[in-house]
């Protein structure tokens, strides 16, 4: 996946049984999820993760999110290296690149619980800025100098 993909609703109160989320994870090789709750009681080193969250970063593979319940906001750079804020709410699902720079956080209401989809075994680094010497990262430059 080469692009933001940021994908219509889901009804994410049935995530549990969902043939359309299904569907998804099989096209797509999604074999791994889990499922995160980002709120001060239930995450273990709340403080800390959150501040990782929004420290500008990459990954060598794709991030992708659906959101459960509450809501966040993930930034990403676009072409001119602007940051771009999209919000997320309960049934949204959201692919970033892997190569992309981004960062999430909470909003106001500080609660967001978010099922997390992978190919294969998951691999969470994140690679602060600068991080421009990965394969990852040059793939994405590529690709954007291409969509130009
Ligand atoms: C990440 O990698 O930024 C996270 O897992 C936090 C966002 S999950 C809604
Ligand atoms: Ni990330």
């Amino acid at each position: 996946m080469h692009f933001i993909a940021t994908e219509g609703k889901l009804d994410a109160d049935k995530y549990e049984n969902d043939p359309e989320l299904e569907k998804i994870r099989k096209e797509r090789n999604y074999s791994w999820m889990d499922i995160i709750t980002i709120c001060k009681d239930k995450l273990p080193n709340y403080e800390e993760k959150i501040k990782i969250f929004y420290e500008e970063h990459l990954h060598l593979d794709d991030e992708v999110r659906y959101i459960l319940e509450g809501s966040g906001y993930f930034d990403v750079r676009d072409k001119e290296d602007k940051w771009i804020r999209i919000f997320m709410e309960k049934g949204d699902l959201i692919t970033l690149p892997a190569g992309i720079y981004h960062r999430f956080t909470l909003d106001e209401k500080n609660y967001v619980k978010a099922m997390r989809l992978f190919v294969g075994e998951p691999v969470w680094t994140a690679y602060n800025r600068p991080a421009d010497h990965f394969e990852a990262r040059g793939q994405y430059v590529k690709f954007l100098a291409q969509s130009a």
